[in-house]
């Protein structure tokens, strides 16, 4: 039993997922949310904070040689954003799948942004997109006593016990 709660921590990864301010402004919160805790996924970390221009620019320093760049730091600092963490097997994959494509426009019906964004500039969430990336993105927006280590009860439900 105990060598299966190890086998099965190991396996557990984070990812960082944030709802951008149209998420926020647009009252999808509840609904984004939704997705990733029916999916049986855990939130570990959450909060709302209107990130500076500058943090923002340190979020998105990858993209800074592209033309948006400006344009989405500006955006993304414009207003509350709802910061988390998730953890679960598979979730920094699988959460980019529940997310869609970076263009709505490609984004499949039934993900997060093919149902709920129409522009690439106006894309309502953020998620990571490796695990060096969810593990900088998480110590950026959180301080390691922001994260809360629990036992759900569904976990035994949603990962099987034997
Ligand atoms: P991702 O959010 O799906 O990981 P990235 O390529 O990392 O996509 O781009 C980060 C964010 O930059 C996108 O979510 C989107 O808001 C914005 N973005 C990406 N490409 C464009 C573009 O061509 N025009 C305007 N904004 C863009
Ligand atoms: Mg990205």
């Amino acid at each position: 039993m105990l060598q299966e709660q190890e086998a099965h921590a190991a396996e557990m990864e984070r990812t960082f997922i944030a709802i951008k301010p149209d998420g926020v402004q647009r009252s999808l919160i509840a609904e984004i949310i939704s997705r990733f805790e029916r999916k049986g996924f855990k939130l570990v970390a959450i909060k709302i904070v209107v990130p500076s221009k500058n943090f923002a620019e340190k979020h998105y320093h990858d993209l800074k040689e592209r033309p948006f760049f400006n344009g989405l730091c500006d955006f993304l600092s414009s207003g509350p954003v709802v910061a988390m963490v998730w953890e679960g097997e598979g979730v920094i994959k699988y959460g980019r799948k529940l997310i869609g494509a970076t263009d709505p426009q490609k984004s499949e019906p039934g993900t997060i942004r093919g149902d709920l964004a129409v522009v690439v500039g106006r894309n309502i969430i953020h998620g990571s997109d490796g695990p060096e990336t969810a593990k900088d993105e998480i110590n950026l927006w959180f301080k390691p006593e922001e994260l809360v280590n629990y036992t759900n009860n569904a976990e035994k439900w949603v990962y099987g016990d034997n």
